[in-house]
């Protein structure tokens, strides 16, 4: 049974602020130690770093964090202090509106990091060759888009060696096909799974049929070897019309991807359309349905219709692998990993997942194939990725144009100023 770690703490949701008399007269908000509280006791909520819309965080065996930020910048985070842009990351697409999903996204190290010092980076960029006049389109959700003010453009993985406060010997190892223009759906979540090779959420860029296609690596998970080869034993080499990097297809938008340590197998969260988050267990060859069916519905021009497109539901035939879990309302999930820490022992083999609608973060309890119990933390803040320190800590960033670091740990802990 699972019983909480403190029960004489009494939490209180939110940030406490108190004012203070500023040098100029004015006053200032300065945030007081903060707790939230969740159903296995209190959580101490500590502020390590504020970045520009941080996106991915990886740490290195050395105990520094690295740090990615939307606009095209990557960081170390070590004994308390945010350093300089790292030189020689690739130039990104990222036009700063609140619908762009584009930019500098995850990041990764090697496995034999240790070794080789290999960096690797998920991120957007434009096509090579620009279409000579782009007109207007208009998509529903974000409003009418200018697309001359876009590019035709698509994401991108590469890897360099790390050497000081530079990237070295950097090269671009896979693409997203084709390219297209939206700010929307890039996926990108990096991830080595036990065997050495590297998993790349891609997103359906809002392009919906390509899901569906094998010709095209769009609404896919892809699998591929670090030196972005492809893998022989993945499920459509040498398939007509197929390509060999897709591993599973009919995703939309999978921005979480963990390996649950006691099995080894990949369990990925997408976003689904109007509700219908989705939590998948993904298997070589499947197909995830997407967008033939799902557990949501299309959003719908409203000028158009006041009604929202149905879909089907994954059950509608044999050929689609279902969802473990659906939610609605959606969580909006973002970056995961299964708890294997020490401080919260209540939630070792939990996987843990960030929100950025809800604002949570999203303890789901899994037995087997089945979500035995679901919590969502209130955060009150837009949580972008979720990863977990040697000592059992939490790292969190906050999706925003002033995004937090955070570090939690259960209320009463001793704070640390090192993210080990
Ligand atoms: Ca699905």
């Amino acid at each position: 049974m699972r019983s909480s770690w403190i029960t004489r703490v009494t939490a209180t949701a939110g940030t406490v602020f108190a004012l203070v008399p500023h040098a100029f007269g004015q006053t200032q908000a300065i945030a007081a130690p903060e707790v939230v509280s969740s159903n296995s006791g209190a959580l101490h909520v500590e502020r390590l770093a504020t970045l520009e819309f941080p996106w991915g965080m990886e740490l290195l065996p050395d105990g520094r964090l690295l740090l990615t930020e939307k606009p095209g910048r990557l960081r170390i985070w070590a004994n308390g202090a945010l350093s300089e842009p790292v030189r020689g990351v690739p130039e990104v697409v990222y036009r700063g509106t609140s619908s762009e999903q584009g930019g500098l996204l995850d990041v990764a190290i090697d496995p034999d990091f240790a070794r080789n010092r290999l960096v690797y980076l998920s991120y957007v960029e434009a096509a090579e060759q620009q279409p000579p006049s782009i007109g207007a389109i208009d998509d529903f959700r974000f409003g009418e888009l200018d697309l001359t003010d876009d590019v035709l453009r698509g994401g991108a993985v590469a890897r360099g060696r790390l050497v000081g406060d530079e990237l070295r010997d950097v090269e671009v190892i896979w693409r997203q096909v084709p390219k297209t223009v939206g700010r929307g759906h890039f996926g990108h979540r990096l991830l080595f799974a036990r065997d050495g090779s590297l998993f790349i959420t891609s997103g359906d860029r809002m392009q919906f049929a390509p899901a569906q296609d094998l010709g095209s690596n769009l609404g896919k998970v892809v699998r591929i070897r670090p030196d972005g080869s492809i893998p022989e034993d993945n499920p459509f080499v040498g398939k007509d019309g197929a390509r060999g990097d897709v591993w599973s297809y009919g995703h939309r938008n999978v921005l979480s991807a963990a390996i649950d340590p006691s099995s080894g197998r990949l369990w990925a969260l997408e976003m689904g359309p109007l509700g219908g988050d989705e939590l998948n267990l993904v298997e070589p060859g499947r197909n995830y349905g997407w967008p033939l069916v799902s557990n949501g519905d299309h959003y719908t021009r409203p000028s158009i219709s006041s009604a929202h497109t149905l879909i089907p539901g994954h059950g509608t035939s044999e050929a689609y692998r279902a969802p473990i879990r659906s939610f609605t309302p959606v969580i909006s999930p973002s970056g995961a990993v299964f708890y294997t820490g020490a401080l919260f022992p209540q939630w070792r083999g939990d996987l843990l997942v960030g929100g950025l609608s809800s604002q949570a973060l999203i303890r789901l309890v899994l037995h087997g194939e089945r979500v035995a119990l679901e919590e969502r933390i209130d955060m009150k803040r837009r949580i972008r990725d979720v990863i977990q320190t040697p000592d059992g800590a939490l790292l969190v960033i906050v999706d925003a144009e002033k995004g937090d670091l955070l570090r939690l740990t259960p209320a009463g802990a001793p704070s640390r100023q090192s993210p080990r």
